[in-house]
């Protein structure tokens, strides 16, 4: 229970509330912080988008591009952040379907909410790929990418080249249940790899 204040005397006083309030601040209404432009939702050809947090994630994600290009697949690269440019990434997201896109691979590093940011606003599938951070290897992207609250997947794929490769090939995957040409491309690939490691010899 709240003890009421007491003077010196032990006699009980109530608080002053006749306080002065300050003279009214005169405020004025920002505008938004970024002013939504709409994207453009023209269609695209491209099949797969594979955008990334920043151009320094190309480094790493030139292998996205280059085993899709290996497959024959339209795609289509570009930088979007969920942090520095919010409104490009909710606009991208929220018209891939539209624009005629299949999957969407999203690569971001530190606290990377670029997959879970497409993830929010499409329900086309959304491949994770986490870069390898300075400040911790990348267990930070890790994490932010694959722990999505459940209703709102992402899959994700390992950290760095092995992640950037296998979410193309994770792509093509889907792209080939419905592309007998792509399930052929796929197997091919398979058995290329197989063939190069029984013909290792050390
Ligand atoms: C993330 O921050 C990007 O995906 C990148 O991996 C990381 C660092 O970005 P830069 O500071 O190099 O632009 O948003």
């Amino acid at each position: 229970m709240k003890k009421k204040r007491a003077d010196k005397k032990g006699i009980k006083t109530k608080p002053n509330l006749n306080v002065e309030s300050p003279p009214p601040v005169s405020r004025s209404v920002s505008p938004p912080l970024s002013a939504p432009a709409r994207f453009d939702v023209s269609p695209t050809s491209s099949l797969v988008a594979v955008i990334m947090g920043s151009q320094s994630d190309w480094e790493t994600m030139r292998h996205t591009d280059e085993t899709l290009t290996q497959f024959g697949v339209p795609h289509e690269c570009k930088v979007i952040s969920a942090h520095r440019s919010p409104s490009l990434a909710a606009e991208f997201g929220s018209t891939a379907e539209a624009r005629g896109l299949e999957v969407v691979i999203a690569a971001a590093g530190g606290a990377a909410h670029l997959a879970g940011v497409m993830a929010a606003h499409t329900t086309l599938p959304v491949l994770g790929v986490p870069m390898k951070s300075d400040a911790l290897n990348g267990m930070d992207s890790l994490l932010a990418t694959v722990q999505m609250p459940g209703g709102i997947p992402v899959g994700t794929l390992a950290i760095g080249k092995p992640g950037a490769v296998n979410a193309a090939l994770f792509a093509i995957a889907i792209l080939a249940n419905s592309r007998p040409e792509l399930r052929e491309k796929l197997h091919q690939f398979r058995n290329d790899q197989e063939a190069k490691i029984r013909a290792t010899k050390l």
